[in-house]
């Protein structure tokens, strides 16, 4: 946020008596934070927010995308510019309609453009695309596979580019038995949904290469019976093989996070369950395997709610960072 070569974190903060705000932490080299700057979300009290960072105008700062929901549907979708201090600037509402879902943002170049775009869960995926002029321009939304326009429809999504042709894809999760992608036709468009197993009540989704041959691969999180992580390696074509096995983790996934956390060269994957206050963390072998799931301990009652990644004291490795009610966990890399 402020350029000084330390990842910093923002986080979304709902209050019960003011407009929720973004809170940025700025990161110290010894491992410290500052004291969280408040920059109000437009949007109602009460609210239901999620954010994605990204530089959305082009000027080297990261901005913020932000989506705001009260009592269940109406949305607000604003968009935040960095300022040259590492703040924010108030918002300009970009979109406010009647949506469902969750409300999940992320940002992307869909059509490899150079202007970074945002995708929102709105129980089907809404798509907006930049127009460079400080407004976007929504696409048909993308349902199709396990994905209806309805209630709960998806659980997570990810952005990434599985074919390789430099426009970013997407996928997404449904608490189905089916993984659901749609390539990018690199036009601000995209190609019908593709449908690869995930196993049973699919929850959570995230991707990276997992056994290292370049291709992009996905890693679930199941609800069903004992919970467990599934693999699927890509094929590179925006279809997934589920592999064989599968990893137990707590009690209902609600977020999977990929990162060379152990090994430089080796993605590791760290789960968040609601039943759970452990995280569960699997070791990457580099082939596609992992070692059992081992507990990573947040000394609390209740689970983290959200993970992210990050190298916030500026050593070269890969930290990782728990939200939870009030505040943040942080692990840093050895
Ligand atoms: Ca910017
Ligand atoms: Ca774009
Ligand atoms: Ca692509
Ligand atoms: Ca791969």
């Amino acid at each position: 946020m402020n350029a000084d070569g330390l990842d910093d974190l923002v986080a979304v903060s709902q209050a019960t008596s003011s407009p929720s705000t973004l809170d940025v932490l700025l990161a110290y080299r010894d491992g410290g934070f500052s004291n969280g700057s408040l920059f109000p979300i437009v949007g109602p009290i009460f609210a239901t927010e999620s954010v994605a960072l990204g530089d959305f105008n082009q000027d080297g700062r990261p901005d913020a995308v932000t989506a705001t929901c009260s009592s269940g549907q109406s949305m607000w979708t604003g968009l935040m510019l960095g300022t040259e201090d590492g703040g924010f600037s108030l918002a300009t509402v970009l979109d406010a309609g009647t949506y469902q879902g969750n409300r999940q943002i992320l940002s992307g170049d869909f059509d490899n453009d150079g202007r970074l775009d945002f995708v929102m869960d709105a129980a089907s995926l809404a798509v907006f695309m930049n127009a460079g002029d400080g407004g976007f321009v929504s696409t048909p939304a993308l349902v199709g596979g396990g994905i209806q326009a309805g209630w709960g429809s998806v659980t997570r999504m990810t952005a990434a580019d599985f074919n390789g042709d430099g426009c970013v894809d997407l996928a997404a999760t449904s608490l189905g038995s089916n993984v659901t992608t749609w390539l990018s036709e690199c036009d601000g468009g995209f190609g019908p949904a593709i449908n690869s197993s995930c196993g049973y009540e699919c929850a959570v989704l995230t991707a990276g290469d997992l056994n290292g041959d370049g291709l992009l691969d996905l890693a679930t999180g199941g609800w069903a019976g004992q919970a467990s992580v599934s693999i699927l390696l890509g094929n590179g074509d925006g279809t997934f093989v589920l592999q064989p096995g599968n990893y137990p983790v707590g009690f209902q996934p609600l977020r999977i996070l990929a990162g060379a956390f152990s090994h430089e060269d080796r993605i590791d994957l760290v789960v968040s369950s609601a039943g759970s206050p452990f995280l569960s963390v699997l070791v990457g072998e580099g082939d596609g395997g992992f070692e059992a799931p081992t507990a990573l301990s947040t000394g609390r009652w209740g689970p983290p709610e959200n993970l992210a990644k990050g190298d916030f004291n500026g050593d070269g490795r890969l930290d990782l960072v728990a939200a939870e009610s009030g505040g943040f966990l942080v692990y840093f890399g050895k």
